[in-house]
Order: C-alpha cells, then sequence, then structure tokens
C-alpha cells in the first residue's frame, strides 16, 4: 500500500463520484488536497442483534482510522476514507433501502450485511450499480452464488459451518439423540440444515426438528416436544439473542442436553443472555474463521487494541470487518483507483493477502479460500477454543 502523510489542513475534494464538493479554508497554508472516498457498511445497530451490529461497525470504524492515520494515496492524490454507516436492523426491507441509499450516496464499496437475510437481497442492488460488496459475517451459501461479480466474503460458508458441526455432534460429542431448532431466516434455517446433513453423514439421527422466530422470547412449546425425544444436543441455527433465552428455558425444563450452534451464537455476549444458565463446556460453537499458531498474536492485539478504543470486547466478527475494509482498500491501491469498475476485477484477484484475520484469497465465487473455522465452548463465562479446523 503506497503510504504518505495526511496533511493537517487539507482541502477536501472530490472526484470519482466519491462525493460532495466543499470548499477549501481560504487561509488554509500549503493546502493538499484529499480525495473523499465513501466506504459503506450496514449491520443491525438497532434490535436484538444490535451489539453485533456495533462490534461490526466499530471493526470498519477502526479500519477507516488506521486507514486515515497511515495515509493513502491513490493516482497521486491523497485518499480520505469516510465511513457511510447505515443500520438495516436485520431485516431484509431495510437491508434492501440501506443499500439503495448507500448506493445513491455513491460509494465505493460497501462492507456488509452483517446477516445473510439482508445481505442477500441487498446483493442484488450492489450489483446491479456494479458496487463490491464484502460481507465480513454472512454464511448462507447462496449469498455468493447468484452469479453476481460484485459480492465477495472473508468468511466460512454454512455448508462448512453446519456440516462440520453435525459431525463433531456425532463423531466428538457423541451425540445419540440429535435435535435441530432454527430461526427461519436464511442464516438460521440453512446453517440447522447443514448441520443436519453433516450429523447424518457421520452416521448420526436427528430424532427431532422444531422451529421458532427470530423475535421469539418464549420456548416453552418447543422445549417441551424436544425434551419428549430425550436429546442430548440440541442445535440451534439462529442468534445469539434467543439462544441466551433458550439456554434459560432449557434449565427451567430440566434439558441438560449441550446446546450448539454456528457462530450466530459464539459471541461475547451469549453468557449475558443466558443469564447463568449456562453449564461449563454446555455450549458448543463455531466461529466462521480463525488463525492458529503464530497468527493469533495479530487477531490477540487487534483484541485489545479493540478493546481500547471502544472500550468494548470484541463479539464475534469486528476482525473481519476490519480485514475486508483493508482488502478493498488494498485492491483500490492495486488499481490505482477507487472507480469500483476498475478496481473489483483486481479485488476478485485478491490472493495472499495477511490479514488479521489469517490469509485472504477470493475463489470465483468470491467465496474466502481454504477458510478455517474455530470450535469454541464456555467455561466460566469465557469463551474456550477447542480446535481450529478447515
Ligand atoms: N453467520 C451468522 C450471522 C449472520 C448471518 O449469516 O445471518
Amino acid at each position: 500500500m503506497k503510504i504518505g502523510m495526511v496533511a493537517a489542513a487539507a482541502a477536501v475534494v472530490v472526484l470519482a463520484g466519491c462525493g460532495k464538493k466543499e470548499a477549501a479554508p481560504a487561509a488554509a497554508p500549503a493546502a493538499a488536497a484529499e480525495t473523499v472516498v465513501k466506504i459503506g457498511h450496514v449491520g443491525p445497530t438497532s434490535g436484538a442483534i444490535a451489539h453485533l451490529g456495533k462490534d461490526n461497525e466499530n471493526g470498519a470504524r477502526m479500519a477507516i482510522d488506521d486507514l486515515n492515520a497511515k495515509g493513502v494515496t491513490i493516482d497521486g492524490k491523497k485518499i480520505k476514507f469516510e465511513l457511510l454507516a447505515e443500520d438495516d436492523a436485520a431485516d431484509p426491507k431495510q437491508g434492501t433501502a440501506a443499500a439503495q441509499k448507500l448506493v445513491d450516496s455513491k460509494v465505493a464499496g460497501v462492507i456488509g450485511h452483517l446477516n445473510s437475510g439482508t445481505s442477500i437481497p441487498a446483493s442484488k442492488i450492489y450489483s446491479d450499480a456494479g458496487i463490491p460488496q464484502i460481507s465480513p459475517s454472512a454464511t448462507n451459501p447462496k449469498y455468493t452464488r447468484q452469479g453476481f461479480k460484485t459480492t465477495f466474503r472473508v468468511v466460512a460458508d454454512d455448508v462448512h459451518l453446519g456440516g462440520t458441526l453435525g459431525k463433531y455432534a456425532v463423531t466428538e460429542l457423541k451425540g445419540k439423540s440429535i435435535a435441530v431448532v432454527d430461526d427461519r431466516t436464511a442464516y438460521g434455517q440453512g446453517v440447522a440444515d447443514e448441520f443436519a446433513k453433516g450429523v447424518e453423514a457421520a452416521g448420526g439421527k436427528v430424532v427431532d426438528r422444531q422451529f421458532t422466530n427470530d423475535k421469539a422470547t418464549d420456548f416453552t412449546a418447543i422445549l417441551t416436544a424436544l425434551k419428549a425425544k430425550k436429546p442430548d444436543v440440541v442445535f440451534f441455527g439462529g442468534m445469539d439473542a434467543v439462544a441466551g433465552p433458550m439456554l434459560r428455558q432449557m434449565k427451567q425444563l430440566g434439558i441438560n442436553a449441550k446446546l450448539m450452534g454456528g457462530d450466530g451464537i459464539c459471541t461475547a455476549e451469549l453468557t449475558k443472555l443466558a443469564a447463568g444458565a449456562m453449564a461449563d463446556g454446555q455450549v458448543v460453537c463455531a466461529e466462521a474463521g480463525g488463525v492458529e499458531g503464530e497468527a493469533k498474536t495479530a487477531m490477540t492485539d487487534f483484541g485489545t487494541k479493540f478493546k481500547a478504543k471502544y472500550n468494548a470486547d470484541v463479539q464475534i466478527y469486528a476482525p473481519y470487518v476490519y480485514d475486508a475494509v483493508m482488502v478493498m482498500a488494498d485492491a483500490m491501491v492495486k488499481a490505482n483507483s477507487t472507480d469500483p469498475a476498475k478496481y473489483l476485477p483486481v479485488l476478485a484477484k485478491t490472493e495472499g493477502y495477511k490479514g488479521v484475520t489469517g490469509t485472504i484469497a477470493f475463489d470465483e465465487k468470491g467465496d474466502i479460500k481454504n477458510g478455517a473455522l474455530t470450535l469454541y465452548t464456555y467455561k466460566a463465562d469465557k469463551k474456550e477454543q477447542l480446535a481450529v479446523v478447515r
């Protein structure tokens, strides 16, 4: 990346459709022009999983701040990256409205959305506008299987995630009576289906399948039905905001099964949401990424820096958002252009980018190559890594 000093009293001009024009201060001595490049971010910063949306948004802010602090020069112009952050409340309709707003604002690229249920419908809007989109967390495989050239993700998908967890339930947890619940979202239902396939491929049996929704708080009926099947493992396809209360009600009903879930429940917040109802080792979940060995230092350092900046622990995907912004900026630098039409082909050819979350390269669909998964459990209310698998 070509890096230059950021002028203290820089005049701001806008090129390549990247924003509005502002007059330079008349008295600015030796002012250097900056080109504003708008990067969109979308996640649910309101609603039940606002804590995850804010985690993602802060990851984007941190990347933008770091880029601007280092100074980036593209085509001889100093670049000032600006984050346009939108809230989609994890709602598909709000997601497409946010996407259209960003397109109308002439963003050069978009990081997001957080959810599969919003990322998938929004991806058509970005594709039609030729604007690159990198999701740091949407794991439904459909997202990158629509034939759009603009669609990327920096995490593994639900085929990998659900399939690995399904196999783990049978081979490691020795589950004999495995029940599956999902929240009927694109993510929840999709990951639960892949989990069930993984169980069956490993020779296990799904004894019951129930569903709820992503706003539910009372699971008495479905848990009572499950209890009759004496499950030793319950898989939940959905997010932590639902999994927490579900754990509380499992305890109330005397269901002592393990609770498994994908990345949607594998958050720092889950312990708070479960409010003491989670036994040590009871929950097994997976993040759709991960690093091993020496690469862990960068991830740990990111967490320390993030905590110092935002007074908050990383929930799950902030480092992936950070890397998504950096990969996009890197492609702009390599293409020597912030024009989406010019840097998109360079972004698609990303190979060997060393990020906080590991090495990033995209396959022909825009999926991360050789994506990792990290399996976790919780002990004494802290996430504890079990294994990194590929
Ligand atoms: N991957 C979990 C949360 C986001 C989603 O895919 O909906």
